[in-house]
């Protein structure tokens, strides 16, 4: 199992819906180019019952899937929903044999504000050859859904972690303060909270036995808060004695990031590998919230990773050392999306950009693009854009990997956005990748924000 396969990058046809419904099975779905999330045009479910579908060819080895989606209503429309999204898997006649993957959003959960989910399929079974991508919803009257950026793409794993929904209460958790509930969860009826009570801590140990050495994670999850939270989530990696070895990952959030956010907010983050000797590791999150908070935490995934984040200085910690600025700048400030610091581009635009340097051998295999971004100005519109180019030994350009062009609406207060995508497989002798940011002016005014900029091997 510790020898990579090639991967094929994003399995959907048309995953942004900007050749319209071309690939996809719809019924009651329309577009709209009004608010997309990327691109000029999202698929819109309307109101009552709707329904749309892709089917994906698999590979004959059993693979687990990450699928990733942004879902919001239109403007104007109130708690649409619910919402099923769903991953099947079928037999060579397309009769479908078992499910890898059901989740609901409840009414209240999508709203304006976009939200980015993501989340990871059991292992295909035997008789597999074709996924069915199923997004359903159910309501009345003029609800309406938009869907945009659908992300299916192979993994290395299935989700590592037991009852990671919070389905089954805190079963398989030890929590600390933290209890289980079953109110406004982000997915399905469970999720962990802490509430009137400043520390929290939440834990899982998870055996590595079965995982190739060295192995690197991501590790998924959204979080919620009312009111001012710190939260600091790690990957311990723990000896045979239950000792710490290191941590693989260790981040904190600022206190204000979630509060204004005014609804779940997702992060993706890959570990360093573990260390010789780990033989088992620890999800911990630990969390300080003012009296009074309500803080959330639901659909948390650890998969193994070919390789861990090969942006450096992703966070902007150490300000713009290792990334190339004109007209960018770093900023610290209490809201970035992760840690203190974030990368800003002011009204008069600008570009940021970083040579990143692939692990060897990387030909034919894709890789998870991930970012976060936001813009300031209210009632306005800017189409930055990050896209990720190959390049060879030379530093010369072998083409678009990935390319991201949001259309991001002012907020106030500033809202976070999360855009997960996968690049095409790597073409012969890309060695390097290029992974760039930029805006136009905005003559009205208005920052660009771009923070926690991920780029790792899937496969
Ligand atoms: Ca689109
Ligand atoms: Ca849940
Ligand atoms: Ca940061």
């Amino acid at each position: 199992m510790c020898g990579s396969s090639f991967g094929p990058g994003n399995l959907l046809q048309n995953p942004g819906f900007e050749s319209g419904l071309e690939f996809w099975y719809s019924n009651n779905v329309t577009l709209a180019d009004t608010v997309p999330a990327e691109g000029t045009q999202v698929a819109t479910m309307n109101g009552g019952v709707a329904c749309l579908s892709q089917d994906v060819a698999l590979d004959l080895r059993p693979s687990a899937l990450l699928l990733s989606f942004i879902a919001y209503t239109l403007p104007n429309v109130e708690d649409p929903g619910p919402l099923f999204a769903e991953v099947q898997w079928l037999d060579g006649e397309k009769i479908v044999i078992g499910s890898g993957l059901r989740i609901r959003m409840n009414e209240g959960m999508i709203t304006d504000r976009r939200i980015t989910i993501s989340d990871i399929t059991t292992r295909s079974p035997g008789g597999a050859r074709y996924a069915r991508v199923l997004f359903s919803k159910g309501g009345s009257g003029d609800d309406q859904v938009a869907l945009d950026q659908v992300l299916l793409v192979p993994v290395r794993s299935p989700n590592l972690l037991r009852n990671p929904g919070f389905e089954a209460g805190l079963s398989d958790w030890q929590a600390e303060n933290f209890t289980s509930s079953y109110i406004a969860p982000l997915v399905n009826n469970g999720n962990a909270l802490l509430t009137n009570a400043d520390i929290g801590t939440l834990k899982q140990d998870i055996s590595l036995s079965g995982q190739c050495p060295r192995s690197h994670y991501l590790l998924g999850f959204s979080l919620r808060s009312n009111l001012v939270a710190l939260p600091v989530f790690s990957l311990i990696w723990l000896d045979w004695r239950g000792e710490e070895l290191g941590r693989g990952i260790d981040e904190f959030i600022s206190g204000g990031t979630l509060a204004s956010q005014d609804n779940f907010l997702s992060y993706l983050t890959v570990s360093g590998p573990a260390p010789l000797g780990a033989v088992s590791a620890r999800v911990l999150f630990s969390v300080v919230a003012v009296e009074n908070a309500g803080f959330s935490i639901d659909e948390v995934f650890l998969v193994n990773m070919e390789s861990g984040n090969l942006v450096k200085n992703a966070e902007f910690a150490d300000g713009l050392d290792f990334w190339q600025a004109d007209y960018a700048k770093v900023v610290e400030g209490e809201s970035a999306y992760t840690e203190s610091h974030f990368a800003q581009f002011s009204l008069i635009g600008g570009s940021l950009f970083q040579l990143v340097e692939l692990p060897p051998l990387s030909s034919g295999h894709s890789f998870l693009f991930s970012f976060a971004i936001r813009f300031s100005k209210r009632n306005d519109i800017t189409k930055p854009m990050a896209e990720v180019r190959w390049l060879d030994i030379f530093g010369r350009d072998l083409g678009l990997a990935a390319s991201v062009i949001p259309s991001l609406s002012g907020n106030d207060p500033l809202l976070w956005e999360v855009f997960v995508v996968s690049t095409g497989p790597a073409p012969n002798g890309a060695v390097a990748a290029r992974v760039l940011f930029n805006k136009e002016i905005t003559v009205f005014g208005g920052n660009v924000d771009v923070d926690h900029v991920l780029l790792a091997r899937l496969e």
